[in-house]
């Protein structure tokens, strides 16, 4: 176990204040997905954030969630995205890919562009597991996406401005700056 090293730690505070989001909505199941969705934007005023600073986009189902997600993140307007779905087990084979291609395609969307997209899709055998997770006995996921969209939010913040302070660019001026200072000290 190490007992001296200590690592520096970067950590997304869970503050919304300043930040944007983008919530993508399917309308498919929406007995459920309407209540993540609340709980999704409890969340975000809870922590913070603005009125004018999140925006609700709803598509037809699960399967149309990542199209939008890719064109909200384009728009360069936000700082994280939450999509919402909820996709039920039914009789034959389409719930798989439903289920496979928008989380690949989610995924795909947030690689893409960078910018943190939080998977909130249900992915549910029965009708009472989803009621269980969007509100009931399981908590609300829509909540909890709220509070991953801070965070993430706010660590690829950090991140991006741990980036442009480490490039060789700012190094650089960093270095110019130090020896400045050293000469009209001098
Ligand atoms: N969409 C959902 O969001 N949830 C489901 O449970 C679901 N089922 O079971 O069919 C569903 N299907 C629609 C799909 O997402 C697309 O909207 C549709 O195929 C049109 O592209």
């Amino acid at each position: 176990m190490a007992e001296k090293l200590k690592p520096g730690k970067i950590g997304g505070a869970l503050s919304g204040s300043g930040l944007r989001f983008g919530i993508v909505v399917s309308r498919f199941n929406d007995f459920i997905t309407e209540r993540l969705l609340a709980a999704s934007l409890d969340a975000l005023e809870r922590a913070g954030a603005a009125d004018g600073d999140v925006d609700v986009a709803h598509v037809p189902g699960a399967f149309e969630l990542p199209l939008a997600a890719k064109k909200m993140a384009a728009t360069g307007r936000y700082d994280a995205l939450i999509a919402i779905g909820c996709v039920l087990r039914g009789a034959t084979s389409h719930y798989d890919y439903v289920c496979s291609e928008t989380a690949r395609g989610l995924q795909l969307a947030q690689m893409d562009s960078g910018l943190p997209i939080i998977f909130c899709v249900l992915t549910c055998d029965t009708l009472e597991q989803a009621i269980d997770r969007a509100g009931l006995k399981s908590g609300n996921k829509g909540f909890e996406a709220g509070l991953a969209a801070i965070e993430m939010a706010q660590l690829s913040r950090k991140l991006r401005g741990a980036a442009a302070s480490s490039s060789p660019g700012a190094r650089a001026t960093a270095g110019s700056r130090a020896a400045a200072g050293k000469a009209r000290r001098k």
